[in-house]
């Protein structure tokens, strides 16, 4: 099944981003939109056909697709982020997921953000972080118990979203900051930690058997390497000035459409 990958073009407003737990730096917009763009080559040379959605230049963070959906096999939830801010962002990727999926909207006083959201099988774990809230897991719950999924909460703490902390790298392994995240929660799982110098260093982007990871992580891309798993390097800095990371940049989803 070949992938799908929704991506955004790099609003020009980029350097007006949200910043939680990182300084304001001063951020290099063409290198942005040129690291951008070896990005969405990666996507496609790992198979994926993209949906190269335009730029939206009042959002400045509206490059940072995966926190407007979630997207199942079954189904869409449009999210409704965290940061007011953001809230239009989601508008457009609706329309542009409609023909594949049914759409189902996360309401008030809902908030989650698809960085949020760790997707393994029919486990669907859910940060409760600054832009996540119990009420987007009820409704969540709600909305996915007739496909089969449980959604966890979980608690999250010294970073932006459960992502930041945790993501796949295989079938059976997890990239953990442990410092983050309970890692117990996953004990199920085959967890690789982070190298302690590289707090960023969790979010690895998964396409088949493939990792798409940022560059500048080498010491954790040599746990990696240890235990078989190959990374696609990227370079995705002038988007890390504004806390934005390899999974972030798209939405990953099989073409199967609902209708
Ligand atoms: C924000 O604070 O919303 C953006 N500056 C960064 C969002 C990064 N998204 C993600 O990790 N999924």
């Amino acid at each position: 099944m070949t992938p799908i990958a929704v991506t955004r073009a790099v609003s020009s407003s980029l350097s007006r981003c949200e910043l939680t737990h990182q300084d304001r730096m001063p951020i290099d917009l063409d290198r942005a939109c040129q690291q951008h763009a070896a990005y969405e080559t990666c996507l496609e040379r790992l198979g994926c056909t993209l949906i190269r959605l335009p730029e939206m230049p009042d959002m400045p963070d509206a490059v940072f697709v995966e926190d407007t959906a979630i997207v199942l096999d079954e189904v869409a939830l449009i999210t409704r982020p965290g940061a007011k801010s953001r809230r239009e962002e989601t508008t457009s990727i609706a329309e542009a997921l409609k023909p594949y999926r049914e759409i189902v909207q996360i309401e008030a006083p809902g908030t989650v953000d698809g960085g949020d959201v760790l997707v393994v099988g029919r486990d669907i774990y859910v940060g409760l972080s600054s832009r996540s809230n119990a009420a987007a897991i009820d409704q969540m719950r709600r909305a996915l118990s007739a496909y089969g999924y449980q959604v966890h909460g979980v608690g999250v703490s010294g970073c932006l979203h459960l992502k930041s902390a945790v993501t796949s790298v295989s079938e059976t392994a997890l990239l953990v900051n442990p410092d983050w995240i309970d890692t117990n929660v996953f004990d199920r799982f085959d967890v690789i930690e982070i190298h302690p110098d590289e707090a960023y260093a969790a979010n690895g982007l998964r396409i088949g058997e493939a990792v798409i990871y940022p560059i500048t992580f080498p010491r954790t891309a040599e746990r990696l390497a240890e235990r078989g798993i190959g990374i696609e390097p990227v370079d995705l800095s002038e988007l890390a000035k504004a806390e934005g990371a390899v999974t972030c940049c798209s939405l990953i989803f099989g073409e199967k459409g609902a209708g």
